[in-house]
């Protein structure tokens, strides 16, 4: 792993990954394609998977990635974007933390006509021109097949609690959206307490603990934005004294294995796939650039919803 010093300062570990073996020299293909990858941290098993999914794949098509995990910060993501205009890379990556305050930095990469592939996070950007593409679930969809799923379990008669995502983050303002898009046409489902958990288990059982102590024996679902947060509120459920996914329903979005466990052992009652496994659509919609074609602006990931009742089965299938 080589350490780049980007603007004066090291970067939170800018790495050359793809075992800084270039084209021509690992696969042989005509050109080396050097690839900026701003990653916005490693919040969650689902963020982790990704980072992996995007890592293997260039590894795998001779790829030079230049990796920056900004640790959470979005000041870190555009002091990379920046350190991969220096370099000059050949096309960027990014998982934007957050929709907004990308104008000035994609403006900046936009001068030196780098293509910029948006993974799995849109943002709100005066001129949809600052990128190229977005590749990601279609969250507010999401929303709506929690909700309805909770709805058609319930009767439509159910108090629940809602553990966001980061706030500011495209999939927690869609996931909300979709959400309360099916609740309004069901008055018997309320939403008695929201807050966000920044899609952390610990920060999702800290934020459980406190729905409880404010509305005990009152809850009768949790909705939460992923499956880190989810495996939290269980955590905090079970410490008191309550059975997850019986005594309080649990649904929750993204699919990673520990939530097909967790449903398996009927502590979790549903989940909404997200697949983190962007990396092949990722370089095929840069490999497909770089052959002079045009993408469509938005390249949809579809989700599949799973119950307890699939969840052994399935458990065997889960990549992540
Ligand atoms: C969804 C992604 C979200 C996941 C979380 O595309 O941005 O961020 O649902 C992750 O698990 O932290």
């Amino acid at each position: 792993m080589r350490l780049h010093l980007i603007g004066g300062a090291l970067l939170a570990l800018v790495a050359s990954c793809g075992g800084g073996e270039t084209a021509e020299q690992g696969t042989g293909s005509s050109k080396t394609m050097v690839v900026g990858f701003a990653q916005l941290g490693a919040e969650s098993n689902w963020r982790t998977a990704e980072t992996r999914s995007v890592q293997d794949e260039a590894q795998r098509r001779g790829v030079e990635l230049k990796f920056a995990d900004a640790q959470g910060q979005q000041e870190n993501q555009i002091r990379a974007l920046k350190g991969f205009v220096g370099m000059n890379v050949g096309a960027i990556l990014l998982a934007p933390k957050t929709e907004t305050g990308w104008d000035n930095v994609l403006a900046d990469v936009r001068k030196k006509n780098i293509p910029v592939v948006l993974l799995d996070r849109g943002v709100k950007v005066a001129d949809e021109s600052l990128y190229t593409t977005l590749i990601a679930s279609d969250f507010v969809e999401e929303g709506r097949k929690a909700a309805t799923w909770l709805v058609g379990a319930t009767g439509g008669k159910c108090r629940l609690v809602e553990l966001q995502g980061t706030v500011g983050s495209a999939p927690a303002i869609d996931r909300q959206k979709g959400f309360l898009e099916v609740l309004a046409q069901h008055p018997g489902m309320e939403v008695i307490l929201s807050q966000t958990a920044e899609f952390g288990l610990a920060k999702g059982k800290e934020v459980m603990e406190a729905f409880l102590k404010a509305k005990p024996k009152e809850i009768q679902a949790v909705y939460a934005h992923n499956d880190d947060m989810a495996l939290g509120a269980i955590q905090a459920l079970e410490a008191a004294g309550l059975k997850p996914g019986v005594d309080v329903l649990v649904v929750s979005i993204d699919g990673g294995k520990p939530a097909f466990e967790a449903m398996a052992a009927g502590k979790l009652n549903c989940v909404v796939e997200c697949s983190p496994l962007l990396g092949p659509l990722a370089f095929d919609a840069l490999e497909r650039l770089q052959r002079g074609e045009t993408l469509p602006k938005r390249i949809v990931v579809e989700d599949r919803v799973f119950t307890a009742a699939e969840a052994a089965a399935e458990l065997p299938n889960r990549k992540y």
